[in-house]
């Protein structure tokens, strides 16, 4: 169903924020045969520390160039300046449908879009004097990418994301849609509480900003993408092909989501850091983040495993009180429109809002995992 009422712009605009919407794109190629060119460094987990845990790497830390300065980045990703993270384990992958439906199945718990929207929450986002609308446009949905079959103004994303009730991360594309076959997909219409519930229960965390930038970018010093320099092709990442949003190509084979692991890792082992989902992070959203950071280290400083900023402001999202950013991309990214599948890019999201093409990884850092293990001795 598409909103055409008033709510269903703000509702859209509140849920979406434009830029998400330009930045998508489906897409993308690829077959796991085609990993020759990447290898992944085995990276040295603490000194007598068990194993990695199944499906997590050992992201080694270090000091860093975090940011971009090529010519697609956005002023949001400025300046350049030092940033030192701790080691941590990361997942593998994007949370799968599979890893999700084992929580699900262990808590009986029910995401943000499976939940009808509530209006006193909502409200707050909205624009002063904003009327209730119907009841029924409050039941439960999520946004859903739904390319119109022509070509639109690339600034208006109400052409491509549609406010469908019932969609949601078992229905994908709304009702009539699902999951089947598709446990390997990487689970979409995710919020940021979604994605805490998840880690809180599998004894993990979402990754800071510096921490999914630093893992991004799999040891490459000052490189525009997770794999070098080489600008992006169908072989490397689920990205979106052809004119967006009304003509998919499907270079790389997908038009929406696609297996994890359909494309070849980066430098740590890492799948999909450059597109197939974006990825939440726990740090908050600002615009200047980057440049009051830089102006408080000065020239020579470095930052020390930053959290982020303590509030957040989106010039593009003024009446969201909160937005938390997301990394890495999705199908829907293209040259054209937003090149996020750049270690650098950053993308901010109010906490309510789930998309087609909105999911997560986590962390698990040393320090946790020695708590789990005095709390559950033998576990
Ligand atoms: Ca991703």
């Amino acid at each position: 169903m598409t909103m055409t009422s008033k709510l269903g712009v703000w509702l859209t605009a509140l849920f979406a924020a434009g830029w998400a919407a330009a930045q998508s794109t489906p897409s993308c190629c690829s077959v796991p045969s085609r990993f020759g060119g990447v290898v992944a460094a085995l990276a040295t987990p603490p000194e007598g520390d068990a194993p990695a845990p199944a499906g997590m790497v050992w992201v080694p830390g270090g000091t860093f160039t975090m940011g971009g300065d090529d010519p697609l980045a956005r002023e949001d990703e400025k300046p350049l300046h030092r940033v030192r993270v701790d080691g941590f384990w990361m997942d593998q992958t994007e949370v799968t449908n599979a890893q999700f439906r084992a929580f699900v199945e262990a808590t009986g718990y029910k995401t943000l879009a499976e939940r009808p929207v509530d209006w006193e929450e909502l409200k707050k986002q909205a624009p002063p004097g904003a009327a209730k609308p119907p009841d029924e446009m409050l039941e439960p949905g999520s946004l859903v990418f739904t390319p119109p079959d022509h070509a639109v103004d690339l600034r208006d994303y109400s052409q491509w994301w549609t406010w469908t009730l019932g969609a949601d991360w078992r229905h994908p594309e709304g009702p009539g849609s699902s999951i089947e076959g598709k446990d390997d997909h990487p689970v979409v219409h995710i919020a940021h509480e979604d994605a805490l519930a998840y880690c809180k229960w599998a004894g993990r965390r979402l990754p800071t900003e510096a921490e999914w930038e630093f893992a991004a970018r799999g040891g490459l010093e000052g490189k525009v993408n997770v794999w070098g320099d080489e600008p992006v092709d169908p072989k490397r990442a689920n990205i979106w092909q052809g004119p967006f949003p009304h003509r998919a190509q499907v270079q790389d084979g997908f038009e929406r989501t696609a297996p994890v692991k359909s494309f070849p890792p980066n430098g740590y082992g890492l799948y999909d850091m450059a597109g197939n989902v974006w990825e939440f992070t726990s740090d908050l959203y600002r615009t200047d983040a980057y440049a009051r950071r830089a102006q408080a280290l000065g020239p020579d400083g470095v930052a020390d495993n930053p959290t982020g900023p303590k509030r957040s402001i989106d010039p593009r999202n003024p009446f969201a009180p909160v937005s938390y950013v997301q990394r890495g991309g999705s199908f829907l990214c293209n040259d054209v429109y937003c090149a996020s599948y750049r270690p650098s890019a950053r993308m901010a999201v109010p906490p309510d809002t789930g998309l087609s093409h909105s999911g997560f990884r986590t962390v698990l850092t040393p320090a946790m995992r020695t708590a789990q293990a005095a709390e559950h001795p033998g576990g």
